[in-house]
C-alpha cells in the first residue's frame, strides 16, 4: 500500500506542472485561432470554372463560425486563385473589388486603412487543392457579401452571409 501511494504521488507531481503550464494561455494574446471552438463549421469550394458551391450561406449572429475554403481546381494559382473575403455591411463590393484587383503584392488584400477595414474575414490566396480555414463571428445579424478578390473573380465569384 505504501508503495502504491509513494507511485501515486509522484504521478501527480509529474503531471501538475504539465496542466500549470496549459491554464494561461486561454484568452491571451497567444491564444491561436485553432483553440477557439467553433459553434458552426462550413465548407465552401472553389474551382477553375471560378465558381464558389455556395453563393448564400446563413449563420446565426454572434457565434463562431469556422470557415473552410478549399480550392478543388488544378489550374495553377498565377492564373486561377482564389481567396474568400467577407466584407463588413456598408461595402461597396465592386469599388473595394477594383482596390483589391492592384493590390497583387499582398495577394490581393488591399493594403489601405479603410479598405481593410471593410474586411470581415478573409482567407489566403489558395492555389489548386490548397485549403484555408478561418474563424470568424458576425455580431451583427443582416445581410453581408463575399467574393474572391482575384483579378476579374469577383463577377462571378460572390454572395452573401446572412447573420441572423
Ligand atoms: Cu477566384
Amino acid at each position: 500500500m505504501k508503495k502504491l501511494t509513494t507511485t501515486l504521488f509522484a504521478a501527480a507531481l509529474t503531471l501538475a506542472p504539465a496542466s500549470l503550464l496549459a491554464a494561461p494561455a486561454a484568452g491571451t494574446a497567444t491564444e491561436k485561432k485553432e483553440d477557439k471552438k467553433a459553434d458552426l463549421e462550413i465548407t465552401v469550394t472553389c474551382n477553375d470554372q471560378m465558381q464558389f458551391d455556395k453563393k448564400e450561406i446563413e449563420v446565426p449572429a454572434g457565434k463562431v463560425v469556422k470557415l473552410t475554403l478549399k480550392n478543388v481546381g488544378q489550374v495553377p494559382k498565377v492564373a486561377m486563385g482564389h481567396n474568400f473575403v467577407i466584407l463588413n455591411k456598408g461595402t461597396n463590393l465592386s469599388a473595394w473589388a477594383m482596390k483589391a484587383m492592384v493590390a497583387k503584392p499582398t495577394d490581393f488584400i488591399p493594403t489601405e486603412e479603410a479598405d481593410k477595414k471593410a474586411i470581415l474575414a478573409h482567407t489566403k490566396l489558395l492555389g489548386p487543392g490548397e485549403e484555408d480555414s478561418i474563424i470568424f463571428t458576425i455580431k451583427e445579424a443582416g445581410d453581408y457579401e463575399f467574393l474572391c478578390s482575384f483579378p476579374g473573380h469577383f463577377a462571378l465569384m460572390k454572395g452573401k452571409i446572412t447573420a441572423k
